[in-house]
């Protein structure tokens, strides 16, 4: 069976009968003039179908316990194939996708409509993906379509499909975990060569520039989100990505970055020395955050919560912190969460539950102490498993030694 049809069949069975589903790819937002910003295909939409073109919809449904699944796309263009390279065709939707009915984008508000009279009296449902990070954010393609469809049957129940969806999506299969390995392979060979680059006077951009060209080299097109490179008091700075200033002999470089591969992210920090060799002071507070990661590592395993791995590493700094002169409290020096689930997106979603194994996730402690200049984030990846976790990015190097040795080089 298709990887995808196999998806779908999970998110089917867990859908009431007599109901649909419509998930939309979405559409390219527009910048300016004629440019619009690089597409990004609904996660939950990529899951489903395996296919990231623009104005693509998804039809799950199921009537009296018979399911169907058809797919809506823009046709087959000549005169656009010439401009700017030809649309998918039906059959290639299908050969991806596995899903065997795919009518042209235009059929969906008549088929839609034809379903919902059809329906009348049979407890009938509609689910949508009603994604809304913030208030003031545009509308997605769902929300506008499911609003028009209320005002024309403002009796219709209309249900979000997160919590079927991010149910499944926090479990990664074999595959996923594979492109979350190869994403964060690239991301390895990204960062051995900023460790290699790196010097004092050199602009921080010239380091993401470097870690882009990595990506690039190998076929990697997309950032799974906006570098970190960071150096001195900067590095305390939480999300700071200006990334515009000039590194100084002395301190110390934390970048928080990732690529993808075929939409999943990897999502890594390291911190290591401008010139190479850390200070007596930078070692102390940076051995104190990788012991912080260890503890997480050793007690990451499925039944438990990230807010206990985070109150583990919340302790651990209490008891210490106040040996190495730092006394003004935890919350002052470290300010985060110590993890999150990570996928397709790089904050992936996830319910407030315990680990399950095939979790992915972050572990990612840092200390942030303004008065010294100096900010550390250690950020591996993790696979929960039942007894236990994987360090997937296990190949990137964060001992002291091993980073002092790799830059002598
Ligand atoms: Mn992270």
């Amino acid at each position: 069976m298709n990887l995808y049809s196999k998806r779908r069949q999970n998110v089917l069975t867990r859908m009431d009968d007599n109901s649909i589903l419509l998930l939309f790819s979405g559409k390219a937002i527009a910048k300016s003039e004629d440019e619009c910003y690089d597409f990004d295909v609904n996660r939950n939409f990529y899951y489903l179908t395996g296919l990231e073109k623009e104005d693509m919809v998804l039809m799950l449904g199921k009537n009296n316990g018979k399911i169907s699944e058809s797919l809506f796309i823009l046709p087959y263009d000549e005169y656009l194939a010439r401009w700017v390279g030809g649309r998918m065709s039906k059959q290639e939707a299908t050969d991806i996708s596995d899903i065997k009915i795919v009518c042209d984008r235009d059929e969906l508000d008549d088929t839609v409509a034809r379903i919902i009279e059809r329906s009348r009296g049979k407890d009938f449902k509609l689910y949508f993906d009603f994604w809304h990070y913030s208030y003031d954010q545009r509308s997605s393609e769902a929300t506008k379509y499911a609003v028009d469809l209320k005002a024309k049957y403002p009796y219709l129940p209309m249900i979000d499909i997160f919590p079927i969806l991010t149910s499944l999506r926090m479990v990664k299969d074999e595959y996923e975990v594979a492109y979350i390995k190869k994403a964060i392979s690239i991301t390895n060979l990204g960062i051995r060569k900023m460790m290699r680059n790196i010097k004092p006077e050199l602009n921080e951009m010239v380091m993401e520039g470097v870690f882009d060209f990595v990506l690039k080299e190998n076929l990697c097109n997309k950032n799974a989100f906006k570098t970190i490179a960071a150096s001195g008091h900067r590095a305390t700075i939480l999300h700071y990505s200006t990334n515009n200033q000039v590194m100084k002999n002395g301190e110390l470089f934390l970048c928080d970055l990732g690529a993808t591969y075929k939409n999943y992210c990897a999502d890594i920090s390291r911190t290591f020395p401008v010139n190479g060799k850390f200070s007596k002071r930078q070692r102390e507070i940076y051995e104190m955050v990788l012991h912080a990661q260890k503890i997480v590592v050793d007690h990451a395993k499925a039944g438990v919560t990230l807010r206990e791995l985070n109150k583990m590493v919340v302790d651990y700094y209490r008891d210490e912190l106040p040996k190495h002169g730092l006394n003004k409290g935890v919350n002052e020096y470290y300010f985060h969460s110590v993890s999150h689930h990570l996928g397709l997106d790089t904050h992936d979603v996830s319910m407030d539950e315990p680990l399950r194994p095939g979790c992915v996730i972050t572990n990612e402690p840092g200390l942030y102490i303004t008065d010294e200049s100096i900010g550390i984030r250690i950020e591996d990846d993790l696979l929960i498993k039942e007894n236990g976790c994987e360090v997937l990015s296990k190949d990137i190097i964060k001992e002291v030694d091993d980073i002092e040795s790799f830059m002598d080089r």
